[in-house]
């Protein structure tokens, strides 16, 4: 059997409009896909990750089958799996004999040094396609970037506003007169406000299926596979973004930064494992979003602070990772080594906000932005934990983790590894903040009101202890001019109060690094 051409999908390009599907012949292409070893345990994926995963992919090739496009198919249970991308390839270059592959250019470094290897180790030609599903290419941002000595979010932001005319007036200025309406989405969340549940799904024939071979062949992986409600295809996906519009998108804003004990999915879209696989484009869920605001059904301030999310952070993030691979995984910018502690997987700590933010983990394989970044990365941060250690367990835990959008967040937004580049200044925080923006502390062991001693709150001490540590590398940042003058304030005892309190803490057995 002889084709024209065996078209790649991966996993996370689950879309009928990926590039690698263009012009696709019926009577003369194939599409190939394939569940693998390697990419399920390159890291050792939360389990509804990879449920998510390849039930989204066995749906997809149902669905490509259904209109018309051959699939070659490889379900991880195959006697004949070869457990890699190449090796799937080459069982179907023997089989099919196609004059070329195609594939569209893949989301990791890691996979896309593999696929530029495939030409020489088939013997074939390989045409690898440009990913155009989002709003900035990888190019683009590369000639954006030039001369500049470090990068904003907020004037990148900015640029794709212009370039595809996002909350603009007739005159070409943004709606309501500011880029950015950040200092009003800052509100707590009152007692008696009812977040609406999340959107969800009972698993079909193919998802159970799926749940079965990931409790069989996963079960020393991260997480609770169940319950699993995830959507796992475009129609479903689509009503995930349709009821947050309605239900949830009026409130984004007021309560984006917002965290409340036991209301793990609060007023956020739950979109991103979706954009992140394929089976949403961002800029048909940007256009949705806008014309909710434009029919009047939510306020600008949320509909700017959700827009802002995905046409600002999501491509200034990938632009990033592009830029700057492969050194930016080596970066270290603070020297930080410590050991990941095991309550990361445990959940075992008397910190309440850590405890409530890790089990939410572990059950949902998600977490917000505020839980990724205030609390769980501003204590590795403040504890000096080990950017390599701390970027493999966000890259583990949540269901949208790939490394070109896990890494930028983790070394650049958290970790302040790259030393600057992606952001101003490093997101340390005491537990004041914490508190302002949660009701975690109410049920805490520790006193969020305490600065020192065995019941004050960690974050309390170790916030100053930070800065006290990284003086010579942070003293001269503007942004922290104000916390250094207060520390330079402080009396020699205080001091020595803080680096002893802290001490004490990094040597407990809260932070021992195995589960013993
Ligand atoms: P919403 O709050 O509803 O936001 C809407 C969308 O905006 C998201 O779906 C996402 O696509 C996009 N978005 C928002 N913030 C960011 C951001 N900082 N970077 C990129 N996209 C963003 N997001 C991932 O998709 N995968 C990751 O592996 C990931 N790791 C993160 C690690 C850390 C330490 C931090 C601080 C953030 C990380 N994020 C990651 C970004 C963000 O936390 C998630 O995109 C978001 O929580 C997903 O939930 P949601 O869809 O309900 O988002
Ligand atoms: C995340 C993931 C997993 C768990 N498994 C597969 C798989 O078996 N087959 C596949 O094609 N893709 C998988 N993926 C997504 C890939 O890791 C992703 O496509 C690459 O990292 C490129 O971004
Ligand atoms: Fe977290 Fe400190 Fe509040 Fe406890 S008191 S929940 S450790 S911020």
């Amino acid at each position: 059997m002889t084709l024209r051409h065996l078209c790649v999908v991966l996993g996370d390009q689950l879309n009928f409009e990926i590039s690698s599907l263009r012009n696709f012949d019926p009577s003369q292409d194939r599409v190939m896909m394939c569940e693998v070893r390697s990419e399920a345990t390159y890291v050792k994926h939360h389990k509804k990750k990879i449920a998510l995963i390849f039930s989204a992919m066995r749906h997809f090739a149902q669905e490509l089958a259904a209109q018309n496009f051959p699939v070659h198919y490889t379900f991880y249970d195959d006697p004949d799996n070869a457990g890699s991308f190449l090796g799937e390839i080459k069982r179907a270059v023997q089989k099919y004999k196609p004059q070329k592959i195609i594939v569209t250019f893949p989301n990791e470094y890691r996979v896309a040094e593999d696929i530029k290897s495939w030409e020489s180790q088939l013997g074939l030609p390989v045409e690898i396609r440009d990913d155009d599903r989002y709003l900035c290419a990888v190019s683009e941002f590369q000639s954006w970037s030039e001369g500049r000595k470090s990068l904003r979010m907020e004037f990148f932001y900015r640029e794709m506003r212009k370039k595809f005319q996002i909350l603009l007036d007739k005159k070409g200025e943004p709606e309501g007169g500011q880029w950015n309406y950040d200092s009003e989405n800052r509100k707590k969340i009152p007692k008696n406000l009812i977040p609406p549940p999340p959107t969800q799904f009972i698993p079909d024939d193919i998802t159970n299926d799926v749940l079965t071979l990931v409790e069989k062949n996963f079960s020393d992986h991260f997480g609770d596979l169940r319950p699993f409600h995830f959507a796992v295809t475009r129609t479903q996906a689509l009503k995930v973004l349709d009821e947050f519009l309605i239900q949830r998108l009026p409130l984004f804003g007021d309560y984006q930064d917002a965290m409340k004990e036991g209301e793990a999915w609060l007023f956020h879209s739950h979109i991103s494992f979706y954009l992140n696989c394929g089976l949403l484009n961002p800029l048909e869920v940007i256009r949705a979003a806008e014309k909710f605001y434009y029919e009047g059904k939510a306020p600008l301030n949320a509909v700017e602070g959700f827009i802002r999310q995905i046409a600002g952070w999501r491509e200034y993030i990938r632009g990033i990772y592009w830029l700057k691979m492969p050194e930016y995984k080596d970066h270290n910018h603070l020297n930080a080594t410590r050991d990941l502690p095991w309550f990361y997987w445990s959940g075992d700590t008397k910190m309440n906000c850590l405890k409530q933010c890790v089990i939410e983990t572990k059950e949902n394989a998600y977490a917000h932005h505020i839980q990724r970044l205030m609390v769980l990365g501003n204590f590795a941060l403040l504890a000096g934990l080990d950017p390599a250690q701390v970027n493999e367990w966000y890259l583990i835990v949540y269901a949208d983790a790939y490394e070109w959008v896990e890494l930028p967040n983790v070394s650049g937004m958290v970790l302040f590894a790259d030393g600057g580049y992606l952001a101003s200044k490093p997101y340390a925080a005491s537990g004041a903040y914490i508190n302002k923006m949660s009701d975690y502390c109410e049920k805490c062991h520790y006193k969020v009101a305490e600065k020192n001693g065995p019941q004050a709150c960690p974050f309390n001490y170790l916030y100053w202890d930070f800065l006290d540590r990284n003086a010579e590398k942070l003293r001269g940042n503007m942004r922290l001019a104000m916390p250094y003058r207060t520390l330079e304030k402080m009396s020699a005892q205080k001091v020595a109060q803080i680096r002893q309190d802290s001490l004490t803490f990094l040597c407990s057995d809260e932070m021992r690094k195995d589960s013993q």
